[in-house]
């Protein structure tokens, strides 16, 4: 696994709002990776409910709740170091880890912000998107508006048909998308403001990525329901500007 990063990958992640590393696991990993998400994913049960169509992915939140060998992913503090490389942090905490499955022939991504569906406010949001199939223009790979993260867009869109939606609202932010096609082993860094979508898959053939996304080590409750990520019984806890530090759902993966 990559352990570090060159001044310049750090300086385009924090331009451009994400940054394309084509060589993140060695080929003994992406088969640990591999075996553990896609494992994990076929015995875990089909959500009643969700924000995400499933003719965009299959989609399966927590692995790390479900399988041991899942959290031992998940939790690896040297994804938690590079996140706090890019993002300057002295301190992260995962927030949400999630394997999106996009099935053959299934629906395009819609072009959305992530930070807006979650239950804190931070322009130091990050997540990881790990490929564990090649992610091609024909299978949906992902599409990034580059600098768009410095626009700070607070608007949530529903993953729906409407690929554009986000634009109808923020006609100034459209602009030409960047697209991060990537090898099996390759990953993706993005920020919580930088949009993104992904396309449709032509392919007979799936498209794996497992992803995990991060916080500040001293994120705190901004008054957002994330119900699917911080569940009834921990909002129930929780005040407004309380600290989101529950070691259990969103241990520190990185403490400087
Ligand atoms: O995998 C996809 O199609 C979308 C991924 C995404 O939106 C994310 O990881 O934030
Ligand atoms: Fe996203």
């Amino acid at each position: 696994m990559r352990n570090t990063f060159t001044q310049a990958e750090v300086e385009s992640y924090r331009q451009n709002g994400f940054l394309i590393v084509e060589d993140f696991l060695d080929s003994g990993e992406l088969e640990r990776w591999r075996q553990v998400v896609t494992e994990t994913v076929t015995a875990s049960p089909q959500p009643m409910t969700g924000k995400n169509s499933e003719k965009a992915f299959t989609q399966r939140m927590h692995l790390r709740r479900r399988d041991e060998a899942a959290r031992d992913l998940v939790d690896d503090q040297q994804i938690g170091r590079l996140v706090a490389e890019l993002e300057g942090l002295d301190s992260v905490r995962l927030y949400l880890d999630q394997a999106l499955v996009k099935e053959p022939y299934g629906a395009p991504t819609q072009y959305h912000l992530d930070i807006p569906w979650w239950s804190f406010d931070s322009d130091h949001a990050c997540t990881i998107w790990v490929a564990l199939d090649d992610a091609t223009l024909a299978n949906g790979c992902l599409w990034f508006l580059p600098g768009s993260h410095h626009r700070r867009l607070s608007s949530a869109v529903d993953l729906g048909p409407d690929h554009g939606a986000l634009f109808a609202t923020h006609p100034e932010a459209a602009a030409p998308p960047v697209a991060a096609p990537l090898p099996a082993g390759g990953c993706t860094f993005h920020n919580g403001h930088t949009i993104h979508g992904a396309g449709v898959n032509m392919t007979p053939g799936r498209r794996r990525a497992m992803t995990i996304a991060f916080m500040p080590g001293d994120a705190t409750w901004n008054g957002t329901h994330d119900i699917q990520v911080l569940g009834e019984e921990y909002l129930q806890t929780l005040t407004v500007g309380d600290p989101i530090d529950h070691e259990g759902r969103h241990p520190r993966v990185y403490a400087g």
